[in-house]
C-alpha cells in the first residue's frame, strides 16, 4: 500500500462518538507496551503518528485514523497494564467489547504480541471474543529484532503451541527493521478489499 495520507481523526469511548460508518476499519489489539503504536507508525511510514513509548493515562480512548481516505486504523487501548484497578479494567473491557460487537464497518483486527513472550489470559480472551463475534483476525509477533533468528523460530513454535494454532500463522515483525511490514499490509488489504462494505 503506498501511503498518500494518514491522519488521526478523533478519539472516542462510545459508539455515539464513533466516525460513521462509511468506510472499512482494522483495528489494532494487544497489552500496553508491546509495540503497537509502533507497529502502526511502521506500517504508515511515519515516526510519531501515534505516540510510543508513553505510559498509558487514565483515559484510555480508541483512536481513529483516516488512511488515504479510504480506510481507517483503529488503535485501540492496550491491556494488561499491572496496577490496573478491577474497575477500570472492566470499563475497558466494556468499551471494547462495545466496539468490537457494534461496528459494522470492522473488516478485522490485528492481534498484536510480544514474540518473546507466551501469550497470557488476556490474549486468550481476547481471542475467544473475536471468534465469539466472527471477527477475522491476524497475529502478529513483534519485536523480531530483539531474538536471533534461531531463537525467533524456536518462540514462533512455543507460542503456536501455548495457542494450538499453526505455526505459519503468525507474522513476526519488527518496527525496528521492518521486517514483517509487507506481508502485514498483504493480509489488511486482503480483508479489506476481499470484504467491501
Ligand atoms: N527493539 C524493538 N523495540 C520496539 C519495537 N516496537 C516497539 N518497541 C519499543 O517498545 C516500547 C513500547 O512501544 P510502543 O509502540 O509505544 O508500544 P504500545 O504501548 O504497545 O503502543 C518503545 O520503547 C518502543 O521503542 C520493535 O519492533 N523492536
Ligand atoms: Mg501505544
Amino acid at each position: 500500500m503506498i501511503i498518500k495520507s494518514a491522519e488521526f481523526v478523533k478519539s472516542a469511548v462510545k459508539p455515539s462518538q464513533y466516525p460513521e460508518e462509511d468506510l472499512p476499519e482494522i483495528a489494532f489489539a494487544g497489552r500496553s507496551n508491546v509495540g503497537k503504536s509502533s507497529l502502526i507508525n511502521t506500517l504508515l511510514n511515519r515516526k510519531q503518528l501515534v505516540k510510543t513509548g508513553s505510559t498509558p493515562g487514565k483515559t484510555q480512548l480508541i483512536n481513529f485514523f483516516l488512511i488515504n481516505d479510504m480506510l481507517r486504523f483503529v488503535d485501540i487501548p492496550g491491556y494488561g497494564y499491572a496496577k490496573v484497578p478491577a474497575p477500570v479494567r472492566k470499563k475497558w473491557g466494556d468499551m471494547i467489547e462495545t466496539y468490537l460487537k457494534t461496528r459494522r464497518t470492522l473488516k478485522g483486527v490485528v492481534l498484536i504480541m510480544d514474540l518473546r513472550r507466551i501469550p497470557g489470559p488476556e490474549e486468550i480472551t481476547f481471542m475467544d471474543w473475536l471468534n465469539y463475534y466472527n471477527i477475522p483476525f491476524i497475529r502478529v509477533l513483534t519485536k523480531a529484532d530483539k531474538l536471533s533468528k534461531a531463537q525467533q523460530k524456536q518462540q514462533q513454535m512455543i507460542i503456536s503451541e501455548s495457542l494450538s494454532t499453526d505455526k505459519e500463522g503468525f507474522i513476526v515483525f519488527s518496527a525496528k527493521t521492518k521486517t514483517g511490514k509487507n506481508p502485514l499490509w498483504d493480509a489488511i488489504e486482503k480483508l479489506t478489499l476481499n470484504n467491501p462494505l
